[in-house]
């Protein structure tokens, strides 16, 4: 028996209001999809199917390297995570799975935190360890590395932590482990380049070779940051490159925010999957150098010709394709649960484009070097505003016509405010 958070009637009423002028947006957009040969309701049913996990920690405030400025009534620990989880699942019929993080998110019974995840509607993603950051009572520091460490009793204890995480998502009913470490070098000549490789892989074999049958082990590259002169894993070359010597169970997760500027996303993402190595992908933006803004305020152009190559790999499936889909995002300055609403419809909306292009009139301008042509197969679909579709979809599985709207009318914020224990001021987190 679900147990949902905010009041199913409140949504319904909020969605009486707007159900005429939605009816006639997409009734509208219908006739023009239509006259292009496609069919909305076929549209409307795929972006229903979509779904994207939400990671535990954007639940709640984010931070810079500077600070972090709490917000009353944010999340203090993995229960209340849940139930902010649970909302914007209730809103958005869009985000029905949780991507824990280790320690982060640790707790006695796991079991008994999957019942909990059950209730409110929602399972469990990706499982994600931590030897980023040293944990109260570690024996052992990651200041010089953690997978990738000169000191064997180093890598020993970061491997040991991953395997800890493969055993609790089992408990959660998780299927893959995504590892990112921080592991790099901030000066010249401060590491092997080849040698921290090598470590790596050492390290990372062992964990591999505990995953169970019917897990990944999904390897997240970050161009910089922690470490601003090399990173172990800082392209997707150099994951790659780990993911095939692994074996077949390893792959690449592409987050949007962890590459050089202006490189070309789109064709990475071709790339990976014409080898079977496209494991998943973290969505956010990026203006300059950071990398957690929030899915689509930057640059949703970007994000459309991602999902458009994302669509072009499910109809070409090299040998599978079960991308494992996450946003991650710092919430520094929103409302993060408004956040991962805006976020949610931005990135169905870059699916749902994508799924607007006309593949035969694209290919065969490709086929015919006809650029223009190709280029307006492209540009048709994302001029189109898809608004209704993403509203309908929404709807018909009980969520909200205006997401934000109704989440700001449930008062669900200041009422946590009052019931939630205070978060303190800090430092930033990642
Ligand atoms: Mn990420």
């Amino acid at each position: 028996m679900t147990q949902l958070p905010l009041s199913q009637d409140q949504i319904e009423s909020l969605n009486a209001q707007g159900r005429e002028a939605l009816e006639d947006d997409y009734g509208s957009l219908g006739r023009q999809l239509g006259r292009r040969g496609i069919d909305i309701d076929a549209v409307t049913e795929r972006v229903a199917s979509f779904s994207v996990a939400i990671p535990s920690w954007g639940t709640g405030r984010g931070g810079t390297r500077f600070a972090k400025f709490p917000l009353a009534g944010e999340p203090t620990g993995i229960h209340e995570k849940l139930a902010d989880c649970a909302v914007v699942q209730q809103l958005s019929r869009m985000t029905p799975r949780v991507s824990p993080h280790f320690p982060w998110d640790k707790i006695g019974d796991y079991r008994a935190l999957r019942e909990e995840a059950a209730e409110l509607g929602l399972g469990f993603d990706a499982v994600n360890s931590n030897t980023f950051q040293d944990q109260a009572g570690q024996p052992l520091s990651y200041g010089a590395g953690s997978l990738a460490a000169t000191d064997p009793a180093v890598r020993a204890q970061a491997v040991e932590h991953n395997l800890e995480c493969i055993e609790i998502g089992r408990q959660l009913g998780s299927t893959a482990l995504t590892v990112w470490v921080g592991d790099g070098s901030n000066f010249p000549g401060q590491q092997d380049l080849s040698r921290s490789f090598d470590r790596y892989l050492d390290s990372a074999a062992t964990i591999y070779a505990a995953l169970p049958g019917d897990w990944r082990m999904l390897l997240e590259h970050k161009m910089f940051e922690p470490a601003f002169y090399s990173t172990v894993i800082s392209d997707w070359g150099s994951s790659i490159l780990a993911a095939q010597q692994l074996g077949e169970r390893c792959q690449c997760l592409v987050d949007l925010g962890h590459h050089a500027p202006n490189v070309n996303i789109e064709q990475i993402v071709a790339r990976l999957h014409r080898f079977g190595k496209l494991g998943g992908f973290h969505f956010n933006d990026s203006k300059y150098g950071d990398d957690d803004l929030d899915s689509g305020t930057i640059n949703p152009h970007q994000l459309f010709l991602v999902f458009n190559e994302l669509v072009e790999a499910e109809l070409n499936p090299r040998g599978g394709f079960d991308p494992a889909y996450m946003i991650d995002q710092s919430h520094n300055v929103t409302d993060p649960i408004e956040s991962l609403l805006s976020s949610a419809g931005e990135i169905a909306a870059g699916f749902a484009k994508a799924l607007l292009v006309d593949r035969e009139a694209l290919h065969l301008a490709q086929e015919s070097n006809d650029t223009m042509m190709a280029f307006q197969a492209l540009r048709q679909a994302y001029r189109t505003d898809v608004t209704p579709i993403l509203a309908q979809a929404r709807v018909g599985q009980g969520g909200a016509i205006d997401p934000l709207a109704a989440y700001r009318q449930s008062g669900w914020r200041a009422r946590k405010a009052q019931e939630r224990r205070a978060v303190g001021v800090g430092a930033g987190i990642v």
